[in-house]
C-alpha cells in the first residue's frame, strides 16, 4: 500500500453532540472517566472532556459503557499525539511511531495496566507475546481507576518496564520494538526485521497509522451497526468481566441499547461510506494486498503494522464482525499466520505476597 492511498483513508474529526451523550449518563457513570485524546488546544480539550468519558475499551472491561467508549475512540480522527507522560515516566519521543534511540535493554520486569478487550491494550499484548516478553497484568477498574492512582495518566494501556513507565500503545510498541531489535542484532539465531519490499519503517508507520486512524474505527462502527450486532458485542464483552450477575446483565442491556443508538451515527460522523461490512472487507483486503504476496507487511516476519492490526482484530475475535471479516475477506490466512507467529500469551500471574 502506497502513502497516497493511505492518506486517502484519513478524514477529519467530529463528535457527537454533548447533549446526546449526556443522555447516557447512567451508562457513562459505570465505566468512563478519562480521555482518549492527546491534543492540548482548548477546543480539543473540550472535545476530550465530552468524549473521553466514553471509551471502547473501558466499556469492554466494565460492560455497560463499552459502546460509548467506542465513540470516544472514534473521535480520535487525528494521528495519535504523544501523551503527557505521567510522573515517573521516561518518555522523551516526540513522535509515538518512531523507535526511541535511548535504549535501556530488553525489559525483564513488565506490568501491563489494561482493560482486557481494549484494542489498544490488545496491540501491546500482541507485541509482548510476539517478542516473548513475560508480563504481569493488572486489570484496571474503569470506574475508579484505583490501580492507576499513582499516575496522572488515566488511560490504558500503561506499562511499567523495569521501573520506568511508558504510556500509549503506539509509544509502548515503538519502545518494545527498538529494544527487541537492538537485542536481536547481536544474536543472529533469533528473528530480525526482514528486508522484504514492504518492510521499510516508513511503510510500517503508514500501516500503524492506518490501524489507529481507520481500522479500529471501521471495526467499531461494525460491532454496533445493528441491534443484533450490538447485543452480540455486549454479550461477548460482558462475558469478559467478573462482574456480579445483576450488574453484568444490566450493563449488557443498557450498553447494547445505548451503543445501538450511538452506532447509527458513527458511519456519517467518521466518514465511513457504504455498507459497513463491505467497507470492513475492503479494509482487510487492502491490508493483505499491501503485502504483495509476502506473508506479512514486514515481509517474512511481522512488523509493528502486522502486530497492531492483529491486536485490534483479536480484540473482537468472538464477535460476528470478526467472523464475517474472516469469512468474506482475504484476511484469514494472514490472521492465522499471525496467530502462529505471535504464539501463546506471555502473561504470567502476579506473585502472591509473602505471608
Ligand atoms: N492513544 C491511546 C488511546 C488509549 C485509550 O483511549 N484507552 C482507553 C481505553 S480503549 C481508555 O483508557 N480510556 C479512558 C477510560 O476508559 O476512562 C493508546 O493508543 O494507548
Amino acid at each position: 500500500m502506497r502513502s497516497a492511498a493511505l492518506a486517502a483513508f484519513r478524514r477529519g474529526a467530529t463528535s457527537l453532540p454533548g447533549a446526546y451523550l449526556d443522555a447516557a449518563a447512567p451508562t457513562r457513570a459505570l465505566c468512563f472517566s478519562a480521555s482518549s485524546f492527546q491534543n492540548t488546544s482548548s477546543n480539543n480539550a473540550q472535545r476530550e472532556s465530552n468524549w473521553g468519558r466514553y471509551n471502547w475499551a473501558g466499556a469492554v472491561s466494565a460492560g455497560a459503557g463499552l459502546g460509548l467508549g467506542s465513540a470516544s475512540l472514534l473521535a480520535q480522527a487525528d494521528a495519535p499525539q504523544p501523551p503527557s507522560p505521567p510522573a515517573g515516566s521516561d518518555q522523551v519521543s516526540a513522535d509515538p511511531y518512531k523507535r526511541p534511540t535511548a535504549l535501556q535493554g530488553l525489559p525483564k520486569d513488565i506490568t501491563l495496566y489494561q482493560y482486557e478487550v481494549c484494542p489498544f491494550c490488545c496491540k501491546v499484548k500482541a507485541a509482548l507475546d510476539y517478542y516473548k516478553l513475560p508480563y504481569e497484568v493488572i486489570e484496571v477498574n474503569p470506574l475508579t481507576k484505583s490501580e492507576l492512582k499513582w499516575s496522572n495518566y488515566k488511560k490504558v494501556p500503561v506499562v511499567k518496564m523495569d521501573g520506568s513507565v511508558v504510556v500509549d500503545s503506539t509509544v509502548i510498541m515503538s519502545r518494545l520494538a527498538a529494544e527487541y531489535e537492538a537485542a536481536q542484532s547481536g544474536n543472529s539465531s533469533k528473528p530480525q526485521r526482514s528486508k522484504a519490499p514492504v518492510s521499510s519503517e516508513e511503510e510500517e508507520e503508514q500501516w500503524r497509522r492506518w490501524v489507529d486512524d481507520r481500522l479500529v474505527k471501521v471495526i467499531t462502527a461494525n460491532i454496533y451497526r445493528s441491534w443484533d450486532e450490538s447485543w452480540n458485542t455486549f454479550r461477548y464483552v460482558t462475558e469478559q468481566t467478573n462482574w456480579a450477575w445483576g450488574l453484568r446483565e444490566a450493563a449488557r442491556v443498557s450498553g447494547a441499547v445505548l451503543m445501538w443508538q450511538v452506532g447509527k451515527k458513527m458511519p456519517a460522523k467518521y466518514g465511513i461510506q457504504g455498507d459497513l461490512r463491505e467497507v470492513l472487507y475492503q479494509e482487510c483486503n487492502k491490508l493483505v494486498d499491501a503485502m504483495q504476496g509476502a506473508p506479512f507487511l514486514g515481509g517474512t516476519s511481522p512488523n509493528l503494522g502486522d502486530l497492531s492490526a492483529f491486536g485490534v482484530l483479536r480484540a473482537v475475535q468472538h464477535t460476528p464482525t470478526f467472523e464475517d471479516a474472516m469469512a468474506n475477506s482475504k484476511v484469514k490466512p494472514w490472521f492465522e499466520r499471525m496467530e502462529q507467529q505471535v504464539g501463546p500469551s506471555q502473561r504470567v500471574e502476579r506473585a502472591a505476597p509473602a505471608s
